[in-house]
């Protein structure tokens, strides 16, 4: 069996996906997600001029030798242009294995560890009570999970906040140009407001809610642990990124003051940026994507690492990712024996569904996955030459001063 061509898509519905199809000499095909957020032209450039002319000729099948071969064969690895390239490859690889077995690759994996995985939704408001609107919302959809962001008085703009109340925010990417807007960032303000704001919460949803919060990087490890000392009685579900991710001593200052579990990991593309931090049980959930982390064989890996320590997975998937790279963590989501949970933000637009026609579902909260042969998703070509790439960028954060600080 050979691969006998490979395209690169770039766009899509108000987002520019990086798409892969793999054609093989039996007829089957593969697709797999190259999605890097508001740099999305670098992986499919990446792919056009390196990976593809490779790919030709060889068997598909070896997806793992395909996968050394890359990675090795780069000599230059990791970082996450490559891994993003490398990791739409290996889904496409897996997408045929499975159609070429008639098997969902969550058989291939090991197997159901459970029907449905628990989701969390992003509930975010101008301000608390615009918040607590949006929690609330969620809820009655039948969402057990939450992920909660509201705006701070006294400062303009935080992590994911909408300008006007009642906006709804799951697109952080801004397509009117290329030069990101400014946000301003004030760490006192947040951390005296944050901590009660977010007990209001608990008191409004009771116990049952699972909650949980995204610092974004952008504490010093002092104030982090100092702020997972103050939310301890919230029951957070996790704290995520509290910390830059390149430091992770700093998560050891976290764990020496509270119990809060630890979420980490979006921002990383290899085994070897979350080893020690899982070796040593310095968070609890991992937050790798399947794009970004170089493809379901990489992360299989990662997951079995993670599972020795009792760390458990809360993939990535805020829009960044296509549904794709969602459909291949909702294989590896209902085989990992050490599931936690899985981002979703419904992007369920009319447009994004015909683009990428699937039978995963969404429904009370959870993600059932299909059970089609491959990952179960398609791409139509067809509607794809609708969209062309739309420049866009995230904001950037400064220090009310003007000092540069983490987005
Ligand atoms: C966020 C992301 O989903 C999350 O937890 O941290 O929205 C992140 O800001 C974007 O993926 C950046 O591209
Ligand atoms: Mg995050």
């Amino acid at each position: 069996m050979k691969i006998t061509d490979a395209k690169v898509f770039v766009g899509g519905p108000k987002k520019n996906y990086v798409t892969l199809k793999i054609m093989t000499d039996q007829g089957i095909y593969g697709l797999g997600d190259a999605t890097l957020n508001n740099r999305e032209t670098l992986p499919a450039q990446y792919l056009q001029d390196y990976l593809v002319p490779n790919l030709i000729g060889m068997d598909p099948r070896n997806s793992e030798d395909i996968w050394q071969y890359f990675y090795r064969g780069a000599y230059f690895r990791r970082g996450p242009i490559a891994t993003a390239a490398f990791g739409a490859i290996d889904m496409a690889l897996w997408d045929i294995k499975g159609k070429l077995a008639n098997l969902p690759v969550y058989q291939l994996l090991g197997g159901k560890s459970r029907e449905g995985a628990m989701v969390y939704a992003h509930a975010t408001g101008a301000d608390l009570e615009d918040l607590m609107d949006s929690v609330a919302f969620y809820v009655e959809q039948g969402y057990k999970a939450v992920r909660v962001q509201c705006g701070i008085p006294g400062m303009p703009k935080g992590y994911a906040v909408p300008e006007a109340k009642g906006d709804n925010l799951n697109h952080i990417t801004d397509y009117t140009g290329i030069r990101p807007k400014v946000e301003v960032w004030d760490t006192d303000r947040y951390m005296r407001y944050m901590p009660g704001a977010l007990e209001r919460i608990r008191e409004r949803f009771g116990p049952e809610l699972k909650i949980l919060h995204d610092v974004h990087h952008r504490l010093l490890p002092r104030e982090a642990a100092a702020f997972a000392r103050a939310v301890e009685p919230v029951d957070l579900y996790w704290l995520e990124d509290p910390t830059p991710a390149e430091d992770q001593d700093a998560l050891r200052l976290i764990r020496q003051h509270s119990t809060v579990p630890i979420a980490i990991g979006e921002v990383f593309n290899s085994i070897y940026d979350c080893n020690r931090l899982i070796e040593q049980e310095l968070i609890d959930f991992i937050r790798v994507a399947v794009t970004y982390a170089g493809g379901i064989t990489p992360v299989r890996r990662i997951v079995d690492l993670a599972g020795l320590h009792h760390v458990r997975t809360g993939f990535h998937g805020a829009p960044s990712h296509s549904p794709i790279c969602m459909a291949a963590q909702a294989h590896l989501n209902a085989w990992a024996p050490n599931f936690g949970v899985q981002e979703y933000l419904v992007l369920g637009t009319p447009e994004c569904d015909a683009l990428f026609p699937s039978e995963h579902r969404m429904e009370n909260g959870m993600v059932w996955v299909s059970d089609a042969p491959g990952l179960g998703v398609d791409f139509d070509e067809s509607k794809a030459a609708r969209y062309d790439y739309v420049p866009g960028s995230h904001p950037v954060v400064r220090l009310e001063d003007g000092t540069m600080w983490n987005y």
